[in-house]
């Protein structure tokens, strides 16, 4: 199926909010924090990642406010085509893919950030209920509580957690056993994981979905180095600042002193593995200091790669055949014009 531009329909961004007797039903939101959540742990685990050669940092560390501002300006971008693809997608096929949606559901958004893609779709779907899920826990709040006041009668709640290990949802959606989860993780950032574990959190979202619920979620596909290319090294230098951004989250976590000025972005298309790889280049050879959780001194070479990403793409067959591996057996396809993008709806 392939969607034509010409034929867009304009999606309602969200119900207008009604008058005092209306938003005084509207319930506060609940904010239900990672359980296990070890921050001491965590810093370690960053540390240990910088300190090995080649030094590697995790992307969910790209997303404090600064960083999650610089995603929001990267997605309006001409040359970041996934957020115009799969908006295209949504509008053009957005009533077959609303039929197949079960009713009276739970509506998870998989990483909300500010919100925007489901508050196109809650109007439409009419959940009973909102879980907002991001590891941002400033922008988390702040969308939950914009979502709760804007829909009055939605149950809201919010889960703090990173998705690096399947979410711990199993408790949270049995509160509701009457209402399907649909299960919404647009973006294409299921491609951060590595296939393995992209495979694992589709699995443990194909047993969480049950038998009723479904997955909706938007896939990047392979295409040409160019394009690919500069989607993640853009002119006006977006993705550069966004890259380097993650250095000055590393300093607060572990008061270090990286200094961005010191490294340059770098964003490889490695079309061997299918992925674009996010690099921080040292320019000159330096040494930086960490003094937590243990002081530490690493010295960086001039020309020392810190790998802060991983964007894998897709073939339609080989993540239909990824989702078949998860226990997701039915499925549907939606493309984009130039067939660069697809949108899968799988159920168990
Ligand atoms: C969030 N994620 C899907 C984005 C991507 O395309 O991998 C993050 C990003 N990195 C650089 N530009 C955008």
């Amino acid at each position: 199926m392939t969607a034509k531009k010409g034929s867009m329909a304009s999606m309602p961004n969200a119900i207008p909010r009604r008058r005092t007797s209306s938003i005084s039903q509207a319930r506060s939101p609940r904010i239900v924090r990672r359980l296990a959540h070890d921050p001491t742990a965590d810093a370690q685990r960053l540390l240990d990642g910088l300190l090995r050669k080649p030094a590697q940092l995790e992307p969910k560390y790209f997303y404090d406010a600064q960083g999650s501002a610089l995603f929001s300006a990267i997605c309006e971008l001409d040359e970041y085509y996934p957020a115009h693809a799969e908006k295209q997608i949504f509008q053009v096929y957005r009533d077959s893919i609303l039929a197949r949606l079960p009713r009276r559901a739970q509506w998870i958004d998989l990483g909300c950030g500010d919100g925007k893609k489901s508050r196109n779709w809650l109007p439409l779907v009419r959940p009973r209920r909102f879980v907002g899920i991001d590891c941002a826990e400033g922008w988390l709040r702040e969308t939950v509580v914009g979502i709760a006041a804007d829909y009055p009668g939605l149950e809201v709640v919010g889960v703090t957690t990173d998705l690096s290990d399947p979410p711990p949802l199993a408790s949270l959606l049995a509160e509701r056993p009457e209402c399907a989860p649909i299960f919404f993780y647009p973006g294409s950032s299921i491609g951060n994981f590595t296939p393995d574990r992209a495979r694992e959190l589709l699995r443990s979202l194909c047993h969480l979905s049950g038998n009723n619920g479904v997955l909706l979620i938007g896939i990047d596909l392979i295409k040409d180095k160019s394009t690919l290319h500069a989607a993640y090294d853009d002119a006006l230098g977006v993705s550069a600042a966004f890259n380097r951004n993650i250095l000055r989250v590393v300093n607060r976590h572990l008061g270090a002193d990286l200094n961005p000025a010191r490294f340059a972005h770098q964003a490889v298309v490695n079309e061997a593995l299918g992925r674009v790889e996010m690099q921080l280049v040292a320019t000159e050879r330096h040494n930086v200091r960490f003094t937590a959780p243990r002081l530490s001194v690493r010295s960086f070479d001039a020309g020392e790669c810190i790998t802060t990403e991983y964007s894998y793409k897709y073939s339609i067959p080989g993540f239909a055949a990824l989702l078949a591996n998860a226990g997701f057996s039915r499925q549907n396809v939606w493309t984009n014009s130039s067939e660069g993008y697809a949108v899968f709806l799988a159920a168990p």
